[in-house]
């Protein structure tokens, strides 16, 4: 239990708010502990019963995130960038959750968050410009502004299979491990998909299980985390730069600094590129490798080399080669699935006990009382474990029931893909803001660079409103479409479009085809946001 559970189930719901956030994740509690600073009457919301959003939830073993520590952190206040310890390059699931409960108390926001409650419904009401906000608890809030820092891979998805009621023995969703955790001795266990959550957590259950069987329908492709206690010193140097870094990581592509590439990967020999394509494996830090030319995210060829030199490790690590060559992926270009960070993925396929079952050769037609039934076979296990993913940045925004300006539903705006001015407001639905929502950088980035910036911006813009008297803010319509078709345009110039995955919406039958994220980068982007805001809110109408 932590910390929070108990004390804020006894606060009395407070009937008219200032603002109401939704969301108790890193941008929910750092969005109250600003909107309580400026003045606001603010409250937050979460379905679960603690804090961290999504390390509340996704608690499955070997969970990590993989954005180092150092980075993975708020850069807000000095004294807890200070006082805060990492003890591992990449923190685990615990520690994250330990790093984002200790936020919580270090600035008393408990008293503030309301949990266990989910947000309903929220609809705008266009005489008085407020949002009425209910529920499931039973609440009716009247808000001025609604906040929706609901994160970005917050709704879990189960696969459409036949028959996934009629299993038997246990099964887990990695997106909502139990607290307590899973006793995998002696089990035999299935695992179906292979993103990152199975990605890392395969290994973990490898090590007790009895039998492990991976369900693939894509292969992915892994890296080595390279993951190690941090060292003393290492950790007072960052500390001792942090402010300068910090900056550094405001103004980057991806939200972490990194030596901006210079050359395309097919300009130099093979040897070269090979050297530093090992040197991004060795460091084990996504952006090593996607940022090691210019041209590996834009450019089919380029990103060949590096895929062929994934390949080659795939073949080098995995001794059985049938398995190997179903390991190996072939159908997206690197980095246009999320790609992995692992900690002997590869290796667990040499594990006797181990097995890769090829859905592209036999696919799952039925889970039964007992088990999986495939083209091929059925097979009997003690567990599954669905690691199926997410309905990705637009899924947890469309479970509220939104209703901005005359009865118009978010979910009908967004019918044929999400239309966002800078992934902040949208046309139609006044003070409403999303944090890291679609059309910004968001998933492409390091969350927590976002989420502050995300957070900055929004309360200055509150601030800003009612320091001026005015009532309401609202994305134009113009502003709107020029900004998604930007959106999509720059998208284009990209290899994203290539694959099927869930930055294009493509993991959940029927979502539109579209690409979710912003990929003009982390700096050019903030820098668009400032200059909206000095221009007094360009491209927002704004109403006293
Ligand atoms: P992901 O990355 O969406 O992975 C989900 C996996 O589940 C992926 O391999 C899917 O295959 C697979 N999947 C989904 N539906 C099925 C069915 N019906 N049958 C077989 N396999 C299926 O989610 P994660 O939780 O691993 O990671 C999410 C993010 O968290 C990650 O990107 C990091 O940013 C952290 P597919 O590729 O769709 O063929």
């Amino acid at each position: 239990m932590f910390w929070g559970e108990v004390m804020t189930q006894t606060k009395t719901h407070t009937a008219k708010l200032d603002v109401v956030v939704v969301g108790a994740g890193f941008a929910g509690m750092y969005l109250l502990h600003r909107l309580r600073g400026l003045g606001f009457n603010a409250r937050v919301f979460d379905a679960a019963s603690g804090v961290g959003g999504t390390w509340y939830w996704n608690r499955y073993p070997g969970a990590r995130c993989d954005v180092r520590s150092l980075d993975y952190s708020f850069s807000f206040d000095k004294e807890l960038e200070q006082e805060w310890e990492w003890t591992e390059k990449f923190a685990t699931q615990p520690e994250i959750l330990r790093y984002a409960n200790h936020v919580a108390d270090r600035y008393n926001l408990w008293p503030d968050m309301q949990f266990n409650t989910r947000i309903e419904g929220q609809t705008f009401d266009d005489a008085t410009e407020r949002w009425t906000v209910t529920t499931s608890a039973g609440d009716v809030i009247d808000a001025q502004h609604v906040v929706l820092a609901v994160g970005t891979l917050s709704a879990p998805k189960l696969p459409e299979i036949k028959g996934i009621d009629s299993f038997k023995g246990a099964w887990f969703q990695t997106q909502k491990f139990p607290k307590e955790g899973v006793n995998f001795l002696g089990k035999r266990v299935a695992v179906i998909g292979t993103g990152s959550s199975a990605i890392q957590s395969i290994p973990e259950i490898a090590k007790t299980c009895k039998q492990l069987t991976i369900f693939q329908r894509t292969p992915n492709f892994s890296f080595p985390a390279g993951n190690r206690p941090l060292a003393r010193d290492e950790v007072d140097d960052m500390k001792k730069v942090y402010p300068a870094y910090r900056q550094t990581a405001r103004q980057s592509f991806f939200g972490q600094p990194a030596e901006e590439p210079t050359q395309s990967a097919l300009e130099v020999s093979a040897e070269e590129r090979n050297a530093r394509y090992q040197k991004g494996w060795d460091a084990g830090q996504l952006v090593g490798i996607l940022g090691a030319f210019t041209d590996i995210l834009f450019d089919k060829d380029a990103n060949d080399t590096v895929a062929e030199f994934v390949r080659a490790k795939i073949r080098e690590i995995v001794k059985d080669p049938v398995t190997a060559e179903a390991l190996c992926p072939y159908n997206h270009p690197v980095g246009t699935k999320r790609p992995c960070l692992d900690t002997g993925y590869y290796n667990v396929f040499n594990m006797p006990h181990v097995r890769l079952v090829d859905l592209k050769k036999t696919d799952i037609t039925e889970i039964t009382a007992t088990g999986i039934k495939t083209t091929a076979e059925s097979m009997d296990f003690d567990v599954i474990i669905y690691a199926t993913g997410f309905d990705a940045m637009t899924g947890s925004i469309l479970k509220i029931d939104v209703t901005g300006r005359n009865g118009l539903k978010l979910g009908d705006v967004w019918k044929d893909g999400p239309s966002t001015y800078l992934g902040l407001g949208v046309h139609g639905f006044p003070n409403m803001f999303t944090v890291t929502g679609p059309q910004s950088p968001s998933v492409l980035s390091n969350m927590m660079v976002s989420i502050e910036q995300h957070v900055d911006w929004i309360t200055d813009c509150i601030t800003a409103l009612r320091d001026k008297g005015f009532k309401s803010i609202e994305a134009t319509d113009k502003a709107q479409k020029d900004w998604v078709e930007h959106t999509y345009e720059i998208g284009q110039t990209t290899l994203y479009p290539l694959a099927d995955s869930w930055y294009m919406g493509a993991n959940v039958p029927g979502k539109p085809r579209v690409f979710l994220p912003y990929i003009g980068g982390v700096g050019p982007y903030r820098e668009k946001c400032d200059e909206v805001a000095k221009n007094n809110y360009e491209g927002f109408a704004l109403a006293k």
